[in-house]
């Protein structure tokens, strides 16, 4: 066709037609549909020496990994071939403009019911690298998660040298009895919550359990070559040092964000982090052990201290010590100061091609308290401390979720599901790291769904302060949807707002949707508030999330299409007979108002 030899009006269309033919064919070459099915079932499996059965996704713990490019759309149908509602949540994945297919249970939706199917809708945007993807109904977390890998977009490549192979590992937690079964027992009583029986590494305990040796995850290594190892935690409540013996380490990214190359021997990784890290198989050929071990440092000394191996093994012909070489640099259980000298060496890349944008001027300020509390039982019948209820709280404020998700009752204006009032800072102000914070006046919270307000490209400042309530101060590790924020400073004590600002990096801070606040410490956020919507804001321990350190932002429409909500899809889950889209049992661990 003649289309570049003859000049006139026919031909300038024909060719202006070509060139959005050409336009057309090339944002699809950038952007990619992708569909997946998950079918989540119930499924036996045996550990421990015993077998239990557990809901997971297609057969498989971890579950299925999903792999995408930056920028494609994800379609997930989740078919629930299970017994209860669950709904599936895709981690720091701030779906722009999208939270009808965010996820969490009661904020966004209500659960998928048994003998249905719902079709996320998953929109790639500034999101590159590891991630991952979890139920976000009670803690049925514990079984149904997997990774989600974001590769550079075509023709782009990796900050760093190309790795030789990637292999993702993904961090959980077991439990030999049903989890479900254990968080009812554990709400409806008020006490502790039951530990697991061990961690995993995909899906193994690995060599230090009873019955587990022989199915120790093995990574099979060729000298010489470079692995990038995309590592997920899903562990349900506490934070995990790693380390591979005689190996170190290179930090390349977190949340799925580059961040500047840290050469380390050993992480800390907390539930809700992913991290990539790069490792150069260059010892002499042998098995090396690739350890996670628990970092604890709250008073109470109630966790799982068992520790999960897999091995790094070189493939050649040699002969290999008669058990694997183990790290002599991971630190011990309660090491404090390595936990945050790791976390304090994060920084964004900020070069041109992935920079950093700090906000700098601020619209909103907030202070938020994060303390484990207490509410008061019916005859004091509970198995807290004096007969109450064990909870948790963000500016005393126990979140409680309401009976239909805050986005439907917010979209479509159904009042008395939610407040618009959560604090902007704690009722009272007291010496949060205090050893004597034990009185009623301070352990007991108030239980309420309320939410922050802000409007569309509000910049936000967030500073988190961990109190020792109950002498309970631990690290909590703060859990944004929606966004990505900067942790911009981070310490240890009561925040001093004379001089610990000071002391912020403004240049290049981490850019992370998950951020251990110090026990007896603080830490500072900020993010713009540029994701219309209704996002949850949450401790990843699933015991601090279930006794009610949450709370949720509700962030208005812009002035134009571009900076509004999307419009709803046409079918959501049904929330019952409170909802206007039909009848249907809620989930079974709802909290009791
Ligand atoms: C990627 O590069 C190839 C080869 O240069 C080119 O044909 C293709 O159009 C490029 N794709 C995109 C999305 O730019
Ligand atoms: C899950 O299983 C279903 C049914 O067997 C299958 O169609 C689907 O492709 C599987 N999904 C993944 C991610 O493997
Ligand atoms: C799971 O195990 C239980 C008890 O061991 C057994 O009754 C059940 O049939 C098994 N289910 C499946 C799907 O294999
Ligand atoms: C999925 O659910 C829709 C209703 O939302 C239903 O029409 C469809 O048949 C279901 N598909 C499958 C494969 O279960
Ligand atoms: C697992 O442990 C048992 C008992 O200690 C031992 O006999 C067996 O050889 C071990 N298997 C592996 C693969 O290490
Ligand atoms: C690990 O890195 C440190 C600091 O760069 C270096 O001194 C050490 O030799 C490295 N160890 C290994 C096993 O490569
Ligand atoms: C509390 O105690 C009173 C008096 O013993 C009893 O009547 C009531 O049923 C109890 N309430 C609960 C919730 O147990
Ligand atoms: C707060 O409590 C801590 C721990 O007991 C103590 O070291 C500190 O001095 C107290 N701060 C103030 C201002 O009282
Ligand atoms: C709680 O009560 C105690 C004793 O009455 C008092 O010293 C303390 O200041 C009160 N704390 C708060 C936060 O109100
Ligand atoms: C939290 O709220 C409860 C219930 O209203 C109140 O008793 C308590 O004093 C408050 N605690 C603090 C530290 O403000
Ligand atoms: C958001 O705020 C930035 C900086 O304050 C401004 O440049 C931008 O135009 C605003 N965007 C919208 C859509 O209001
Ligand atoms: C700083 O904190 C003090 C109390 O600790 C308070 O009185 C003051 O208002 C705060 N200043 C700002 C700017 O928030
Ligand atoms: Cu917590």
């Amino acid at each position: 066709m003649g289309c570049f030899k003859p000049i006139g009006f026919f031909c300038s269309v024909f060719c202006f037609a070509v060139f959005v033919c050409i336009l057309l064919l090339q944002s699809e070459a950038e952007a990619s549909e992708l569909y997946y099915d998950f079918v989540l079932k119930e499924t036996n499996f045996t550990k421990l020496c015993s077998t239990k059965s557990a809901l997971v996704v297609n057969g498989s713990f971890p579950g299925p990994v999903i792999t995408a490019r930056k920028g494609d759309t994800v379609y997930v149908n989740v078919h629930n071939e299970g017994t209860y509602g669950v709904t599936i949540h895709w981690h720091g994945i701030k779906q722009p403009r999208n939270p009808w297919f965010d996820g969490p249970e009661y904020i966004t939706q209500c659960p998928i019911q048994p003998g249905t199917n719902f079709t996320y809708t998953v929109l790639l945007s500034s999101e590159e690298g590891t991630l991952f993807w979890h139920a976000h109904s009670d803690w049925t977390r514990a079984t149904v998660h997997g990774a989600f890998v974001i590769l550079p977009a075509e023709n782009t490549t990796y900050p760093f040298p190309e790795p030789d192979h990637e292999e993702v590992l993904v961090f959980s937690s077991w439990y030999k009895e049903d989890v479900a079964i254990l968080m009812d027992e554990a709400l409806k009583y008020g006490g502790l919550t039951t530990l697991s029986d061990s961690y995993a590494i995909n899906g193994q305990p690995g060599d230090f359990y009873e019955c587990s040796n022989e199915t120790t995850f093995r990574l099979a290594v060729d000298h010489g070559s470079t692995y990038l190892l995309r590592l997920v935690s899903s562990v349900q409540n506490t934070d995990m040092f790693f380390a591979i013996a005689d190996h170190n380490l290179t930090l390349v990214g977190v949340d799925g964000n580059y961040v500047k190359p840290v050469v380390t021997n050993y992480l800390m990784i907390t539930p809700g982090e992913t991290m990539d890290i790069l490792v150069t198989a260059t010892q002499p050929p042998g098995h090396y052990y690739m350890l996670i071990s628990p970092y604890f440092d709250g008073q109470a000394d109630d966790f799982d201290k068992s520790v999960t191996s897999a091995i790094f093994q070189y493939n050649g012909n040699y002969t290999p010590t008669s058990s694997p070489i183990y790290p002599d640099h991971i630190p011990g259980f309660y090491d404090i100061d390595a936990a945050r000298n790791f976390d304090r060496q994060l920084k964004s890349l900020a070069s041109p091609e992935h920079p950093a944008n700090v906000p700098q001027h601020i619209t909103t300020r907030m202070f938020i308290a994060l303390s484990i509390s207490m509410l008061r039982c019916p005859n004091d019948t509970c198995d807290g401390p004096d007969g109450n209820r064990l909870a948790s709280a963000m500016n005393n404020i126990t979140f409680a979720n309401p009976s239909i998700d805050v986005l439907q009752a917010y979209y479509r204006n159904i009042s008395g599901y939610f407040e618009a009032d959560f604090p902007d800072k704690p009722p009272t102000l007291f010496n949060f790291t205090s050893d004597d914070l034990m009185t009623d006046n301070v352990t007991l919270s108030d239980q309420g769904t309320r939410v922050k307000m802000l409007n569309y490209n509000e910049t936000v400042e967030i500073v988190f302060q961990g109190t020792n309530v109950m002498n309970s101060g631990e690290n909590h590790p703060v859990h944004l949807h929606g966004f990505k924020f900067y942790v911009v400073g981070a310490g240890v004590g009561n925040f001093d707002n004379v001089t610990d600002p000071l002391t912020y990096n403004l240049i290049d801070p981490p850019e992370l949707n998950t951020f251990p606040v110090p026990k007896d410490g603080w830490a500072t956020i900020r993010f713009v508030a540029d994701n219309p919507g209704v996002w949850f804001m949450h401790c990843h321990y699933d015991r601090h999330m279930s006794w009610g350190m949450n709370t949720a932002f509700i962030v208005r429409n812009g002035d134009t299409e571009e900076t509004s909500v999307r419009p709803p899809p046409d079918y959501m889950p049904s929330c019952g007979e409170n909802s206007i889209y039909g009848g249907a049992e809620q989930s079974m661990f709802q909290l009791e108002e």
